[in-house]
C-alpha cells in the first residue's frame, strides 16, 4: 500500500483543480470519503469540486459541505479524478455521460476497498480487508500528512458506521475499531453520525420496512426471501433509497442459510440483494449468477424485468435477450409458500 500511496500524494501534490466523484445512489462511506478529501484538499489550497450523478440523500446532510455537490462538470478542466469507494469505474455512471472520462487523459486514483474492483485507476488503492473507503482514506491522509479535523473524523467515521452498520456486520475487525477510536479522539462526532444514520426514519421509510416484514418468507432451502414491488413504494410514498438497510434488518432468521430481498425500481429492473450470517455461503458466487457481484457475505445484482406473484415470487426478464440472467429453473429465489 506504501507505493500506492506514495503515487497518491505525488499526483495530488502536483495537481491543483481536483474533482472527487462519489458513487451512484451515493451512501454514507463514499460521501463521507468525498467529504474528508475536500477538507483535507482544501485546506491544501487545491480547487476541489465534489461530483455525484445522484442526489446527496437528507439523511447525510449533517456532514458540512454535503450541499456542494455538483452533478455535471468538464473534466477535461482538471488536473486530477479521485473516485472514492466505487467498485467499478461504471458505479459513477459517469462513463455514460462522458464517454472517455476514465480513458487516462486526466489521472485517477481509485480508493476502494470492494473485491469487485477492476483497478480502473491511474493509480490503485484498494484494500478489500478494509470495512469501509473512509478507512482507506484515513490511513492515506495520515501517511501525506494531512490534519484529520473534526469535520474531516466525522466524515471518516460515517463510512465506518455506515459500512459497518454500526459495527454489527462481519467486516468489524479490531483495525476498524481501532481507526474509529482514533476519529472519535480527533473530535468525530460519533452520537451525530448514529442518531443521523440509524435513530432517523421518516414514517414512509418505517411503513415501506414494515411491507418488507410483511412479505417475509423462509423457503424449504432456508433461503428468508422478501420482496418489495413498485405499487409498495407508491402506497408507502417511499422511494428506493429508503430501503437502504432493510435487508440487513431481515437477516436476523433463525435457521436460515441467506437473506434476499427482491426489489423493483422505478426504471424498470428488479434488484436483488443478498445478504447471509454463514461463513460457508458465498454470496458473490450466487449474485454473479444473476449478472451480479459484491462480497461473500454481501451481494446484488440487477437485472430489467419486474417481479410478479404467481404461487411464488419470481424475476420476469424485460427482454428475452437477457435470457442467460433469467431465474427460471434456479431454485435459490424461489419462495415457497
Ligand atoms: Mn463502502
Amino acid at each position: 500500500m506504501e507505493a500506492q500511496f506514495q503515487q497518491a500524494k505525488r499526483l495530488i501534490d502536483t495537481s491543483e483543480k481536483i474533482l472527487l466523484i462519489a458513487h451512484r445512489k451515493p451512501d454514507g462511506d463514499t460521501i463521507g470519503s468525498c467529504i474528508a478529501f475536500y477538507h483535507a484538499l482544501t485546506a491544501d489550497d487545491k480547487e476541489i469540486t465534489m461530483a455525484c450523478v445522484d442526489e446527496i440523500p437528507s439523511r447525510y446532510r449533517y456532514m458540512p459541505d454535503s450541499d456542494k455537490f455538483i452533478q455535471e462538470f468538464n473534466y477535461h478542466e482538471y488536473d486530477l479524478m479521485i473516485v472514492c469507494d466505487a467498485g467499478a469505474s461504471y458505479m459513477t455512471n459517469y462513463h455514460e455521460k462522458y464517454e472517455d472520462i476514465f480513458d487516462g487523459e486526466v489521472p485517477v486514483i481509485n480508493i476502494d476497498h470492494h473485491a469487485s474492483n477492476d483497478n480502473f485507476g491511474t493509480v490503485n488503492i484498494v484494500d478489500t480487508m478494509a470495512a469501509s473507503a473512509t478507512m482507506i482514506i484515513y490511513r492515506f491522509l495520515r501517511y501525506a500528512g494531512y490534519d484529520i479535523t473534526p469535520l474531516m473524523a466525522t466524515g471518516l467515521l460515517t463510512g465506518i458506521y455506515n459500512d459497518t452498520g454500526s459495527f454489527m456486520h462481519q467486516n468489524t475487525t479490531p483495525e476498524t475499531l481501532k481507526i474509529a477510536g482514533e476519529l472519535v479522539a480527533y473530535g468525530g462526532r460519533v452520537r451525530e453520525v448514529s442518531r443521523h444514520l440509524f435513530k432517523t426514519t421518516p414514517v414512509s421509510t418505517l411503513k415501506l420496512w414494515g411491507r418488507v416484514l410483511n412479505n417475509l418468507k423462509v423457503n424449504k432451502e432456508g433461503v428468508a426471501l422478501s420482496v418489495v414491488t413498485k405499487r409498495d413504494f407508491d402506497e408507502c410514498d417511499a422511494d428506493v433509497d429508503e430501503l437502504s438497510g432493510a435487508v440487513d434488518f431481515i437477516n436476523c432468521v433463525p435457521k436460515t442459510n441467506y437473506t434476499v430481498l427482491l426489489h423493483e425500481d422505478e426504471k424498470g429492473n428488479v434488484k436483488g440483494s443478498f445478504r447471509t450470517r454463514k461463513e460457508d455461503v458465498d454470496l458473490e458466487e450466487i449474485a454473479s449468477k444473476f449478472g451480479g457481484g459484491g462480497h461473500k457475505k454481501a451481494a446484488g445484482f440487477t437485472v430489467p424485468g419486474k417481479l410478479e406473484k404467481e404461487v411464488r415470487w419470481k424475476i420476469i426478464p424485460a427482454h428475452d435477450k437477457r435470457k442467460h440472467r433469467s431465474i427460471r429453473g434456479k431454485s435459490d429465489l424461489r419462495l415457497s409458500e
